[in-house]
């Protein structure tokens, strides 16, 4: 019988050390809300994915099974490991299972909807939000309103794909009980627990696929309901966070009213955070009142430091703004990490080794030396790979599979003037500079994930090792700490 109120949400995402579904949470909390049956198949920490689809489905016949993707690849030259197959794998599963319709969704998923709901022949998409979308989707599956009503929806109608525009509502209003997901158990085996302030970015970097997922305005939460949700956390005994805003300090008034909420309801003591920043707009106030609300670590995207790069790039900071965010972090006891996208449109061997020059000189904990720019669909990178008709190596393309560019695997971009070995020109600029983590040369990387000296998370022993030993916090915190033992 199908049971036209149920729904089992599935989380796909088995990557080591694991990070909890914090949308799945959010998506299941508010159909919950609205009275939907909801239930959680999370292959995240089962010991046996298949044995969980088959217990949750088995039984029953769901409306709707919804299935989140994260990941659809780990974003990492050279290991380019691509997640499809293993969605492909799941949904295989849960044909077996179930014939209740499936729909896709997440951040990852967004970014390639309509190629993932192609290539996998599910019945539904949701790009962007979730929290309205699946109710909706729920009536229109009952007949109560129609699929052109789903915001962000992608449905067949014969042959071809339909496609809504997504939502992006304005006032959010995500749940904060954060119930509904082991957190506990994630927290002992992953270190850290995530939790949004926001949604959206309105900058344009030209590979940021942000705008793709979350929109293209800031979408603001009130503080009251993310310290609400810090409380919910704590008491599940998790008091390590980290922000899952695309940069916490866009807009920097709500970063700072956020603080003080935090600050007003004396949690800074009690949680320790960290964020992903933009190198501007960051200044003495906004670094003193994070570090009182508990900032403990601070990941700026700093690019580059070399002028022409970060213009290239469109980034608004320049080299001494960098400079300035490690001093202030420094001020304030925050630890502090520089992500650098070495590669880019234009880059030489002069801006690599001005970059490298400049952010050793300024000392920040970490700085990873991302080597490669994946190129997403609707970018810019994407439109200059597309304009420009690049394809092979002496373009700059870095990829694993032949034939036309296929943007849904996962395809790099690294400035033909680093030569033929860039990583090896990179390490050589680094110089065994611990603070660095260098980029891994082609050849040596594993493909199926990290071997921990790069700061790839996906399948990192050291991390999983050092978070079973009791570390806890953002990855590159743990990795720097692990060295410096
Ligand atoms: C914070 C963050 C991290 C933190 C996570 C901290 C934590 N404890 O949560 C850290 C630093 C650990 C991290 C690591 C990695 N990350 Co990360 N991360 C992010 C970031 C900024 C936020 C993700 C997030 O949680 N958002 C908040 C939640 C609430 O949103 P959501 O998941 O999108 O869910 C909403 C919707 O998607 C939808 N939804 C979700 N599920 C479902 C299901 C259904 C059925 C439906 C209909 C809807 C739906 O509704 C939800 C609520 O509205 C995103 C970029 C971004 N702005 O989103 C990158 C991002 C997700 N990361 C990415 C990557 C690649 C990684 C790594 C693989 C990198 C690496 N190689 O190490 C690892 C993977 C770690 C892991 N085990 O999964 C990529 C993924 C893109 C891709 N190529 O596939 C992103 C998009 C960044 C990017 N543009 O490259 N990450």
């Amino acid at each position: 019988m199908v049971l036209d109120n149920s729904i089992v949400l599935v989380n796909t995402n088995r990557m080591m050390p694991p990070i909890a579904p914090v949308g799945l949470e959010y998506v299941a909390e508010a159909l919950l809300r609205l009275g939907y049956a909801v239930e959680v198949a999370d292959l995240g920490v089962a010991d046996d994915p298949d044995t969980e689809l088959r217990e949750r489905l088995s039984q029953k016949r769901p409306a709707l099974i919804g299935l989140s993707f994260r990941n659809v690849d780990d974003c990492f030259w050279p290991s380019a490991r691509s997640f499809l197959p293993q969605l492909e794998a799941q949904i295989s599963t849960v044909r077996q299972w179930s014939d209740a319709p499936i729909v896709l969704g997440g951040v990852g998923f967004s970014i390639f909807a309509e190629a993932i709901v192609r290539q996998t022949g599910v019945e539904f998409g949701v790009v962007g939000d979730g929290e309205i979308s699946l109710p909706a989707l729920l009536s229109a599956l009952k007949g109560s309103t129609r699929f052109e009503e789903v915001p962000g929806l992608i449905w067949r109608e014969g042959d071809r794909l339909r496609i809504n525009s997504p939502a992006w509502p304005n006032r959010l209003q995500v749940p904060t009980s954060r119930a509904l997901i082991g957190n506990a158990a994630y927290f002992r085996r992953g270190g850290q627990i995530g939790i949004e302030t926001k949604r959206g970015c309105d900058r344009e970097c030209i590979y940021c696929a942000d705008r793709l997922a979350k929109g293209t305005r800031s979408r603001l939460r009130p503080p009251a309901d993310v310290a609400d949700e810090v409380e919910s956390l704590l008491r599940q005994g998790v008091d390590v966070l980290h922000l899952c805003d695309a940069e916490f300090n866009i807009p920097g008034r709500h970063a700072i009213q956020v603080c003080d909420e935090l600050i007003c309801r004396k949690l800074g003591g009690r949680v320790r955070w960290y964020a992903y920043l933009a190198v501007v707009p960051f200044d003495d106030e906004l670094a003193r009142r994070m570090a009182a609300a508990g900032c403990v670590g601070i990941n700026f995207t700093g690019d580059s430091a070399s002028e022409k790069m970060l213009a290239g790039y469109r980034q608004p900071h320049r080299a001494a703004d960098l400079a300035s965010a490690v001093g202030l972090c420094r001020r304030y006891g925050i630890a502090v990490m520089i992500d650098l996208l070495l590669g880019g449109p234009g880059e030489t061997p002069e801006t690599v080794a001005e970059t490298i020059g400049f952010v050793g000189r300024i000392e920040p904990d970490c700085a990873g030396a991302g080597l490669g720019m994946r190129i997403y669909p609707n970018t810019r990178i994407a439109q200059m790979a597309a304009s420009r008709g690049w394809s092979s190596r002496k373009d700059g393309i870095r990829r694993r599979y032949e034939g036309p560019l296929d943007l849904l695997q996962p395809t790099f971009y690294i400035s033909p003037d680093l030569g033929a070995e860039p990583a090896v020109l990179v390490r050589d600029l680094i110089g065994g500079n611990p603070l660095f983590f260098p980029p891994e040369p082609e050849g040596q990387s594993p493909q199926q994930g990290s071997a921990g000296r790069d700061h790839n998370y996906n399948d990192n022993t050291v991390l999983v090792d050092a978070i079973a030993g009791g570390a806890r916090g953002a990855y590159w915190h743990i990795l720097r700490q692990v060295s410096e033992a």
